[in-house]
């Protein structure tokens, strides 16, 4: 019996079969729909009424972003840092991200986000010691709230998901914000972790990096979606489009969010529109894949001369405030110059700690092979001693 000759259904009507019953959209979509274009406050008539205060910090911010990227990358060329995957072009995003939370929040970096780490507070060369090759995370996640840098594409969404969730049930007063790249958007971990977010109403906000592209894969290759922050309206959560290389645009969209998230409003997704000006790492050649024309379009849209030209046109950039910046600026470098020319100590045998709370039985193979090749090194040492 098909449904259609099911009992009460033969009595055969003209009438066309009406809506399945009670259908009506769960949540009005209209609000969640993002921002038209990107979100921008540089500029504009509303810059004017920017706490001069602010701007002062997040200028001053960038700067020291601007000059800790660069010092990093002189590392790689002098083989001091294995790889650095530089967020030149993106400080702006860094900037306003750390400076959204406050102390009793966590940020969920990817490999991208040393900066967002430095700007939270972390140590400088703790921040690049997974880069350097030389432990997991090289910080304490715990002391500053930094979740490890996270190189599995997404995998710190869920994480931050769950983090967020964990701590609505305790009632702790902890709002998670999550970093992405684009070309993470197309990860099932970024789906799992934005339904998982909205569903439980998570104090959680992501943060995509639209850097334009995924290594060498270009946004248009990635999504056929009319913007990443459309993806939002698919969840059930607000999205916001935001120009990623105006901090105070930036710095707005997402305390707002932040504070949504406090007060149990739930997710956010935010897009902010960046581009990264260098390679992917310094193992990467971007000549390969884009023109310098289209880097050249976006230098002039560089955060920094962005805010340049507002605080000018306020008054507020002084050679006094000028030079005290660029010196602090120079100062963190050179403590990064010193202290990553030093050779570090390290034990072998600790590339096994902390991997597990209890060690699986080939991580106790490996751990004892590694120890025997370790002594049999030793022993040619110790016996040329007179
Ligand atoms: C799960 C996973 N797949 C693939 C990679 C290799 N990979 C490293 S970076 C990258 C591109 C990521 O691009 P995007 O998310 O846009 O971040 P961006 O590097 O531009 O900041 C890929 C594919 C990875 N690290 N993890
Ligand atoms: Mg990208």
């Amino acid at each position: 019996m098909t449904v259609l000759e099911q009992p009460g259904s033969s009595r055969h009507t003209s009438a066309l079969p009406g809506p399945p019953p009670d259908w009506r959209p769960r949540v009005d979509p209209a609000p969640l729909l993002p921002d038209a274009e990107p979100y921008r406050l540089l500029g504009t008539d509303a810059a004017r009424g920017l706490d001069a205060g602010l701007l002062k910090r997040l200028y001053a911010e960038l700067v020291r972003g601007r000059r800790y990227n660069t010092q990093a990358t002189a590392l790689t060329r002098q083989g001091r840092l294995a790889v650095y995957p530089s967020s030149t072009g993106q400080e702006a995003c860094q900037v306003a991200a750390a400076l959204a939370l406050e102390d009793r929040d966590w940020l969920f970096p990817s490999y991208r986000d040393t900066l967002a780490a430095v700007a939270r507070g972390l140590d400088p060369v703790q921040a690049l010691t997974l880069l350097r090759g030389d432990w997991h995370t090289g910080y304490d996640p715990h002391e500053h709230r930094i979740a490890p840098l996270c190189t599995p594409l997404a995998t710190q969404l869920p994480h931050a998901v769950g983090l967020a969730h964990a701590a609505r049930l305790k009632g702790d007063d902890v709002v998670a914000l999550a970093l992405v790249g684009d070309g993470g958007t197309s990860e099932g971990d970024f789906h799992e972790a934005l339904n998982f977010a909205a569903v439980w109403q998570a104090p959680v906000v992501f943060l995509v990096q639209n850097n334009g592209f995924a290594i060498s894969v270009p946004l248009a290759k990635q999504t056929a979606a009319p913007s990443l922050a459309h993806k939002a309206v698919g969840y059930g959560m607000p999205g916001r489009l935001v120009d990623g290389n105006d901090t105070p645009a930036l710095h707005e969209v997402l305390t707002e969010a932040v504070r949504r998230a406090r007060r149990g409003g739930g997710p956010t997704l935010i897009e902010a529109v960046t581009y990264r000006i260098e390679a992917h790492t310094n193992a990467d050649d971007a000549t390969r894949y884009r023109t310098d024309a289209e880097v050249e379009t976006w230098r002039a849209h560089d955060p920094i001369a962005l805010m340049e030209r507002e605080l000018t046109a306020r008054g507020l950039l002084t050679d006094e405030f000028a030079a005290a910046t660029r010196d602090g600026a120079e100062r963190l470098a050179a403590d990064l110059r010193e202290r990553m020319n030093q050779d570090p100590v390290l034990d072998p045998m600790d590339l096994f700690t902390h991997v597990y709370a209890q060690k699986t039985s080939q991580l106790r193979d490996q751990a004892a092979q590694l120890r025997a090749e370790l002594d049999a090194e030793q022993l040619p040492a110790q016996e040329a001693r007179p």
